[in-house]
């Protein structure tokens, strides 16, 4: 299996490390640090010598409770830093709902979009099936404002694989081929502790409708939950939660703390013997 996005093909012989530049005023974690066009493109090149074989670039908060962003605005935060990197040499990913700074994002240069939006907009669709960069779609119930008030699910893990089967259906018949397609359960995104759980301990279940999956569980409130620890205090949960997404079968991770992930997940790999060693000196490019 491998991902086809943009000029990049990238294998999933060991796992893939999507690091996160968030050029925004109040994500959670790290909400305030990179919002300039130079903090966010400077912080982008360290997660890349640190590994990073990604990066995931947005301009808009979705924690729980957040205020939508204006599209100006969020065009504004995102396109200067995308055009800046987009020599970088490891593909960039756009963190956006916005069709239109979708596509504006790919012209800039960016070869995927992550959509948290589950890919539902038409112009959203229509706007990946004529480009070739990859896509990752994600399953969320609700909006970000409420979403974290009263999720309720039937039966959390068949809904959510159901629900990205159906898009992935629809993406690929729209035209965006299969190779491009990464899914995402979408952890907090209208989930509980416990709904959390269920669709990391059944992640199996979810690879195998065929795609790659993409884990995003970096300094989590689910990781807060257990360890009673801050945002800014989860990189140690974080990894470990990481290592448990591979173990379960997720191909990329999706993080903001590269040098402990990648360091965590090298020595586990070496160990079980399962993928080989992953060195930072072999950190690749694709082209
Ligand atoms: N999580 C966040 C944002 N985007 N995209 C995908 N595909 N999967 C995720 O789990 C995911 C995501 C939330 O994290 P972060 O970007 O650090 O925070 P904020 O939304 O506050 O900017």
């Amino acid at each position: 299996m491998h991902l086809q996005c943009g000029k990049f093909s990238l294998p999933f012989d060991r796992p893939i490390l999507m690091g996160v530049v968030n050029v925004t005023p109040d994500s959670f974690s790290d909400g305030g640090k990179y919002a300039t066009l130079e903090s966010a493109v400077a912080h982008a090149r360290l997660l890349i010598e640190e590994g990073a074989d990604m990066l995931d670039i947005g301009g808009e908060s979705t924690r729980p409770g957040a205020q939508p962003v204006p599209l100006d605005e969020e065009r504004r935060r995102v396109l200067p830093v995308i055009e800046a990197l987009a020599e970088c040499g490891v593909p960039l990913s756009v963190d956006t709902r916005k069709p239109e700074l979708m596509e504006e994002a790919i012209r800039a240069g960016a070869s995927m979009v992550n959509d948290i939006g589950g890919l539902e907009s038409r112009f959203a669709l229509d706007v990946l099936a004529r480009s070739s960069a990859g896509v990752c779609i994600m399953h969320k119930q609700g909006d970000p404002q409420t979403m974290q008030q009263n999720p309720v699910y039937r039966e959390v893990v068949s809904e959510v694989r159901d629900y990205l089967a159906a898009r992935v259906a629809v993406a690929i018949d729209t035209g965006i081929a299969r190779e491009r397609i990464v899914i995402d359960p979408g952890f907090g995104f209208g989930k509980t502790y416990e709904h959390n759980l269920a669709l990391l301990r059944r992640l199996p279940e979810l690879i195998g409708l065929g795609l790659p999956v993409l884990a995003g569980l970096s300094r989590k409130a689910m990781l807060g939950q257990i360890t009673g620890r801050s945002a800014e205090q989860r990189v140690h949960a974080s990894v470990a939660a990481a290592l448990f997404a591979v173990q379960q079968g997720a191909h990329i991770l999706r993080v903001h703390d590269v040098t402990a992930t990648r360091d965590a997940i090298s020595v586990w790999t070496a160990l079980a013997g399962t993928i080989g060693v992953f060195p930072i000196q072999t950190a690749r490019r694709y082209e």
